[in-house]
């Protein structure tokens, strides 16, 4: 059985979301408290449940599912958009099983990065050589840092948005962009 939520004054819940707005807006950089490049821009603080209870009610709930937290982050924002697996060993057996993430946007700082996540036995987990990785976020500094923490998982640049990802019947790999375009990875 769900407890009532606790009453709230009108005064006390302005203050509160007040205190969370100015929170988001520094994270977001958008505030007047300076910029710093964390992101939360599409999801307004209005929308943010007053509790666990009321934040678990709103997930679409799939038969079996369990919300846990991020497999990987960026510190700052880096939009990803197609993820898909490298099957088969045709572009050489250290990538079999491999998972590659596209970019979600094409910009002079970001002219459509690839990136590469290796996953442990049981494929439940990636995994990295880098230490400061094995965190699960690359701390970097700025949006569009692919540098700081990043360098081991940078694959290849250039490509543009890239909305989907898979390996083809012949083991090669495509990458479908928004424009219509296929491009083909390939072992040379
Ligand atoms: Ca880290």
């Amino acid at each position: 059985m769900q407890s009532p939520a606790p009453p709230q004054t009108g005064s006390g819940r302005d203050k509160k979301e007040a205190t969370t707005v100015q929170a988001l807006e520094i994270a977001a950089g958008t505030g007047a408290n300076g910029p710093n490049g964390l992101q939360q821009l599409r999801y307004p603080a209005t929308r943010i449940s007053e509790t666990p209870q009321d934040a678990k009610k709103r997930l679409f709930d799939v038969p079996g599912s369990h919300p846990e937290d991020p497999a990987f982050s960026w510190k700052r924002v880096v939009p990803p958009a197609a993820l898909g697996f490298i099957n088969g060993t045709n572009l050489g057996e250290q990538y079999d099983g491999d998972l590659i993430v596209g970019s979600a946007v094409a910009r002079a700082t970001n002219a459509g990065h690839l990136y590469r996540f290796r996953v442990n036995g049981g494929r439940n987990r990636f995994v990295f050589d880098d230490d400061k990785l094995k965190d699960t976020v690359a701390d970097n500094l700025a949006s569009d840092d692919f540098t700081t923490e990043g360098d081991e998982i940078l694959f290849g640049t250039n490509f543009g948005i890239v909305t989907d990802i898979q390996t083809g019947p012949d083991g090669n790999l495509y990458l479908v962009g928004p424009a219509g375009t296929v491009r083909r990875i390939s072992r040379p």
